[in-house]
């Protein structure tokens, strides 16, 4: 089953020079194709489209500042369960709780600060994918 996926690479992860890395993980899984790519600082309303079921949140307004920090790498990727796929190479959101061999596992403490944003449904991604890359087909 072939979907498509928006990845954010966060302020975090480019910072500690980990976008290679990341993007490697990815990229060396069998059937997937990185499809759009871009590096970008995000603007408050592009973040609070995104992160809009988060807002009244205690932890929204370090997140949104967090994201905004400087600049991240949004991308697409396409291929078999590349949905669920990708959140298994992240792991879960606290990375202390994911396993070792996780990107958050690998690199990440602290909640906030855990490397990447993966779609987390078909309809997530859709929804997703049309803010970052209005443009693609
Ligand atoms: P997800 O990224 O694993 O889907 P969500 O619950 O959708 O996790 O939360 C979005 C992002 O908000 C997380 O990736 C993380 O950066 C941040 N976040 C979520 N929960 C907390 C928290 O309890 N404290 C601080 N930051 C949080
Ligand atoms: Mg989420």
């Amino acid at each position: 089953m072939s979907q498509r996926t928006l990845v954010l690479l966060k302020p975090d992860a480019v910072r500690r020079g980990l976008v290679g890395e990341i993007l490697g993980r990815i990229e060396t899984k069998a059937n997937w194709q990185i499809v759009a790519l871009e590096l970008r600082t995000l603007e408050r309303e592009v973040l609070e489209q995104h992160y809009g079921e988060h807002m009244g949140k205690p932890f929204y307004e370090p997140l949104m500042e967090f994201m905004a920090s400087g600049p991240v790498v949004a991308l697409v990727v396409k291929g078999e369960r590349v949905i669920e796929g990708v959140r298994a190479l992240a792991g879960p959101t606290d990375p202390i709780a994911a396993a070792p061999g996780s990107i958050r596992g690998d690199f990440g403490t602290i909640v906030r600060e855990n490397l990447i944003h993966a779609s987390d449904s078909e309809e997530s991604a859709e929804r997703e994918m049309k803010i970052f890359f209005p443009g693609l087909a």
